[in-house]
């Protein structure tokens, strides 16, 4: 497809993101001074959590209400910038619909029950289960947050092995590949890059609002970016250059560039030497990998794959590949993100400026730290998952949630009984609703912390509601060269409480309150030690920076066993795979009527948070069927009909989006609509949900759960306005 100013325009119109990008700090601040004076207006510096990424930010409040949010400029996570869902996080505070009291399933209803009654019969509970099944047969779940630390001292402390999070259904591949060849994952200096190229990494609605303004920075600075994405997204519209590759062949791409580099000598022949091991090994391994191999699997021409080679490579050392965020799509993706990781190596951009960089600062894991607990021990059991056992070595710690439901019906390798799930949503976030609903069904106890009711707790023996980030205090974060803190702006306006405290209620009552016998502020004046900062100074300041912000380029230490960059590494022999990236096919194959299902990220929503929020339910209220105009007209489907998408697994009703921006073997759909909680009254069914269509897969290497690994059917059920 020809990019024309006119579509660039439109598409960029529609990000939203940029757009929402808040910058009138001035007048705020000037605004908040004036009100200040009359004493009615307060100003609390915090921490967003309308996603993951934890930007900075201000929270106003006056006469008791929270009116504005704004970005925090002292706090390197954005800023002083926030993005549209950040702006509307006091909608989730005031939202009618949100979680107010513990509830209790009865029958099919949930009934109001104090915290006391709530805390002492789940704690009886799981001291009942335990005695009966082992501690083990407890899974915990969680989208791993500023409390995660509590979660790992209260697992460990009752003995399970189990505490997983949502790593397999988002980062697992760019982590396991990362970690076994850097000893890191890194992060790129994107407001220095020169060239860059993203493999699926949608940065303007993926959003982490200190990239998206980095990567605008390197743009203004002429910067060329290449987006490789089978849609024509947001990012593909900023970037310099969209390459419509076909989906899940990657890797066949960057395996050419890997050949190309080393063929034309183009890599940086100093660092290879000096700071990486395996590079012969990877040599011999792509002397196969031609440009012309590649354009046969991805359908990119030879000469664009030799052009943007050679591009890139005279960029170097700031030209990057991105080592990705959701990198969990295909059978494949730990292979396509160590090949990433193997051209990032040969670039030299390790620690350069506009390269890769590691972070600056972290906390001592809390395994290692000591003295307000007693010594936590390493669960004897081995985990439900295998992750970190023969067959997963790698997977470790990030585990393999998505095979949660699979092991509460087989009760192998031993029964699970217990769920506690903690900020997350599985029964939408991780693949096969239907499958997810049939185990939770089983269980003897399954407890939801949420703000929400969600659709996994629709189907809780006990829903805990937890205070929102705009009531509550959390332990300590560390972001780039500075430590903040989380604090309540308005007192809790119902009767929830923050996760430390539940999880240490919940503790108390299943026998193991010992562990537990601190503070808040004890426990994150610990974490706080190593830099000499205190709680209180936090509660103060909000922010406070660790040096002076300036980047020394340099390359850092290099944490794997050779302390090398290891282009070649038999973990991953131990984990099936060889010791070089190497080519392995997608899971699926498009064809006879079958098309890819793709899914993923919207500006203004998050995963399946955001949804039953009033502005931005205002701005997106529900998603469509991206299909190619081609395929649409062989289907007989027009713009704005009714169409069924159906896989091996499920199927939902969507109204059709026809257009030329998606590759035509491949259909999409954002991610988080079609709720089916019926206490959100503004989400419930609006738009499909993609959670029914996808499997609930395992890629061999990382164990990530692969979820656009699925071919769907399409066919028109309807007419729509415009048929
Ligand atoms: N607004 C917003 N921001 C968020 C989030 C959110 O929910 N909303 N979530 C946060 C989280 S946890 C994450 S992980 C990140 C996710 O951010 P990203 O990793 O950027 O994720 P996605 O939106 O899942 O997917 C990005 C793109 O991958 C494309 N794609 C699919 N298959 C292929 C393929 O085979 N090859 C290539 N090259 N591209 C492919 C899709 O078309 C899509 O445009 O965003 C974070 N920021
Ligand atoms: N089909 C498909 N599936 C995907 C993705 C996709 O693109 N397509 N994206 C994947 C990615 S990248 C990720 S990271 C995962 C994310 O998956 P999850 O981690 O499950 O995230 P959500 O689906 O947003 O569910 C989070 C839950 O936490 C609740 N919550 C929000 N704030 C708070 C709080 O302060 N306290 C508590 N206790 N709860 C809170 C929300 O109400 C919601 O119910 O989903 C993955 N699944
Ligand atoms: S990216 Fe947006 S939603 Fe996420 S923490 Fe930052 S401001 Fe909040
Ligand atoms: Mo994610």
């Amino acid at each position: 497809m020809k990019l024309t100013r006119r579509s660039f325009l439109k598409a960029s119109a529609a990000t939203g993101a940029l757009a929402a990008l808040s910058g009138g700090v001035m007048s705020f601040e000037r605004w908040a001074a004036k009100a200040a004076e009359t004493g009615e207006v307060k100003l609390i510096p915090s921490i967003c959590e309308m996603c993951g990424t934890k930007c900075g930010i201000i929270v106003k409040v006056k006469n008791g209400r929270v009116v504005k949010i704004e970005g925090n400029k002292e706090h390197p996570n954005g800023k002083g910038k926030i993005c549209a869902r950040g702006n509307a996080g006091m909608k989730l505070l005031y939202d009618p619909d949100r979680l107010k009291q513990p509830l209790k399933k009865e029958g099919d209803r949930f009934v109001p029950i104090s915290w006391e009654q709530a805390f002492r019969e789940i704690g009886e509970k799981l001291k009942e289960i335990k005695a009966k099944y082992g501690p083990e047969a407890l899974v915990w779940s969680t989208h791993p947050e500023l409390a995660y630390d509590y979660e790992v001292i209260f697992n460990q402390a009752f003995g399970s092995p189990n505490l997983s999070a949502h790593a397999p259904t988002c980062y697992s591949p760019r982590n396991v590949a990362y970690k076994t060849m850097y000893g890191e994952v890194p992060t790129v200096d994107y407001g220095n890059v020169k060239y860059y190229i993203s493999c699926g990494r949608n940065l303007v609605e993926g959003i982490n609002v200190s990239q998206v303004t980095g990567i605008m920075k390197a743009k203004e600075k002429g910067a060329k970016l290449i987006a490789l994405d089978p849609r024509y997204s947001n990012f593909a519209a900023l970037a310099s250059e969209w390459v419509p590759i076909r989906p899940g062949t990657d890797l066949a791409f960057l395996l050419a560039m890997i050949h190309l580099i080393i063929k034309n000598e183009w890599y940086d022949k100093e660092f290879v030497k000096n700071y990486t091991i395996g590079f012969e090994e990877v040599a011999a391994e792509v002397e196969k990998y031609t440009p012309k191999w590649a354009e046969e699997i991805t359908g990119i021409p030879a000469a664009t794959i030799e052009r943007i080679t050679e591009e890139f490579a005279k960029a170097k050392p700031a030209a990057v590949v991105d080592p990705g965020w959701h990198t969990s799509r295909y059978m494949n993706s730990t292979e396509m993100v160590r090949a990433g990781a193997v051209i990032n190596a040969l670039m030299g951009n390790l620690g350069m400026k506009g390269g890769l960089k590691f972070p600056k600062y972290k906390f001592t894991k809390v395994e290692e730290r000591e003295g307000l607990w007693p010594k936590l021990e390493k669960p004897k059991a081995k985990r439900f998952d295998g992750a970190g056992g023969e067959k997963w070595p790698l997977a470790k710690g990030l585990g393999m949630i998505q095979m949660l439901p699979e092991h509460i019906l087989s009760g192998q390798p031993y029964p699970i009984k217990a769920y506690i799930v903690n900020h997350h949503n599985p029964v939408r976030s991780a693949g096969n609703s239907q499958k997810w609903i049939e185990a939770l069904k089983k269980l003897e106890l399954l407890v939801v912390i949420d703000v929400q009711m969600s659709e996994t707790a629709m189907m809780a023996h006990y829903v805990l509601p937890e205070s929102t980030y705009l009531e509550r205090f959390d332990p300590p974060q560390i972001a780039g060269n500075a430590v903040a803190l989380r604090q309540p702006a308005v007192k809790p306006l119902h009767n929830t409480m923050g996760v430390d405290d539940i999880i240490k209620e919940l503790a108390h009552e299943a026998g193991i309150g010992q562990y537990f016998n601190f503070t808040l502020e004890q426990f994150s004046d610990q974490m706080l030690k190593p830099f000499n900062v205190t709680f209180k100074q936090l509660v103060e300041k909000g922010v406070i920076a660790l040096d002076d912000g300036k980047t020394e380029y340099k390359v850092p230490e290099i944490k794997t066993e050779s302390g090398k960059i290891e282009l070649a590494s038999s973990a991953f022999e131990k984990a099936g795979a060889k010791k070089v990236p190497t080519w392995v096919p997608p899971g699926v194959t498009e064809g006879n009527g079958k098309l890819r299902f793709l899914h993923g990220h919207t500006a203004v929503h998050t995963h399946t948070s955001t949804f039953n929020n009033e502005y931005l339910h205002a701005l997106m209220p529900e998603n469509v069927l991206w299909i190619n105009t081609r395929t649409a007209e062989k289907l007989g489907i027009k713009n704005g009909d009714l169409v069924e998408v159906k896989s091996d697994y499920g199927k939902v009703t969507i109204k059709a989006k026809v257009t030329e921006a998606i590759h035509p073997d491949a259909v999409f759909m954002v991610h988080g609509f079609g709720g089916f909680s019926p206490y959100q009254k503004k989400a419930y069914k609006k738009g499909a949900s993609t959670s029914f269509i996808i499997p609930c897969h395992v890629e061999p290497v990382s164990g990530a759960s692969a979820d656009c690994e699925v071919l769907v059917e399409v066919r028109k059920v309807g007419g729509g306005a415009n048929a």
